[in-house]
């Protein structure tokens, strides 16, 4: 792999951005499914909802119709449950060596964002969980709102709906038959005029328009797939220049790592994140105690994820929760946070 990585390392080392596009092969190691692989893949274990077809849990249609297959993967995938990949970490070091042009990302987990990535520098191509609409009047519904009515099972079968007219709410992650944001075809027209590097990472590369992005990078752009499998236009019109990676995303985010001699550099990184997911996740379970609040713990855990806390505001708020915190501390030991928190980092193979 690393005569392979050679052009590449040399590249960044010249100085040139490097551009991503990215899949849900990037998070799989965090513990999110992508769609298509067999058998772990969320089609595959979407059998169960008896759809029609597997897209269908992404229709905006099907939607209309039956919404309980979307909120059941819905229940799987909200953001707050996941910690960055190797992959993620990676991306946030092209930042910090002002190497990162941009990420394109199909992804709708935000673990860019949690990872530390400049969300001005994040095009989220299939939008993402952070806002909501009704799908028949457009009312905004927030977060906090969704997320408690997702979870009041024995309401409307926890089905988010519209306190105006009734209709069903849905997260603006773009469904198939809708059109993606417009942020993307803008920043796009920019950035597709000078790709000094393009890495395309863990897609099929399925999913038009974004499937269609790395044939549109220059011919001049040295272009590197990392995937399981050879995809799309690699596979259709694979150029000379091309680095074809049939590896796992995060070894190779360890071989450029190691390549780059940038482990001290992520080890400052990944430890400053955790410490702020920890410090973030003992608030969050803190408040969640003493208000005997699970609606409030999740819409925490939203913000936490979504927006981050400052440094300032986290330290007011855990000043302000100490003694309670001191109260409740073998409580929380057990919680499902504390839990899903541990498993992360146990799989945080770095
Ligand atoms: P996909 O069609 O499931 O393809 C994933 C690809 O990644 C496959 O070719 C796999 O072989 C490959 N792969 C899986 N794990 C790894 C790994 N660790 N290293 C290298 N390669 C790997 O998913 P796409 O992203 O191409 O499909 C586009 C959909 C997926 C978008 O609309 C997303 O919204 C949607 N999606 C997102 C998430 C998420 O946000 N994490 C999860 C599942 C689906």
């Amino acid at each position: 792999m690393d005569i392979k990585l050679k052009p590449l390392i040399e590249a960044l080392q010249k100085g040139e951005k490097a551009v991503f596009f990215l899949g849900a092969g990037v998070s799989t190691s965090c513990g999110i499914p992508d769609f298509r692989s067999p058998k772990t893949g969320l089609y595959a274990q979407l059998q169960r909802l008896k759809l029609p077809y597997s897209e269908a849990v992404f229709d905006i249609d099907y939607f209309r119709n039956d919404p309980k297959a979307f909120y059941t993967l819905c229940d799987e995938l909200y953001p707050g449950k996941f910690f960055p990949s190797t992959f993620h970490f990676l991306l946030r070091l092209f930042q910090e060596k002002d190497l990162l042009q941009r990420v394109y990302t199909q992804n709708i987990d935000t673990l860019e964002q949690l990872a530390g990535v400049n969300p001005a520098k994040i095009i989220a191509a299939h939008g993402s969980f952070a806002d909501n609409h009704c799908i028949d009047c457009n009312e905004r519904m927030l977060p906090e709102e969704l997320k408690r009515q997702m979870n009041q099972k024995t309401v409307n079968d926890g089905i988010p709906t519209c306190p105006k007219c009734k209709g069903y709410v849905k997260p603006d992650i773009v469904f198939f038959g809708e059109s993606l944001p417009a942020k993307f075809f803008d920043s796009w027209k920019e950035d597709s005029k000078a790709i000094d590097i393009a890495i395309v990472v863990g897609t099929s590369l399925t999913v038009y328009p974004f499937a269609g992005l790395p044939a549109e990078c220059p011919i001049t752009s040295l272009r590197v797939l990392v995937n399981n499998e050879v995809v799309g236009d690699f596979k259709r019109n694979k150029r000379k220049t091309d680095i074809i990676l049939k590896n796992h995303c995060d070894e190779v985010a360890s071989a450029i790592i190691l390549l780059l001699d940038w482990q001290l550099d992520l080890d400052a990184i990944v430890d400053q994140r955790m410490k702020k997911l920890t410090k973030n996740a003992y608030l969050i379970r803190t408040t969640m105690v003493s208000n005997h609040s699970t609606e409030l713990m999740d819409s925490l855990i939203y913000e936490n994820t979504a927006e981050e806390f400052s440094d300032e505001v986290q330290d007011k708020k855990m000043a302000a929760t100490e003694k309670t915190a001191k109260r409740v501390a073998e409580a929380i030991k057990s919680t499902e946070e504390e839990r899903a928190l541990q498993h992360d980092l146990a799989n945080l193979s770095i």
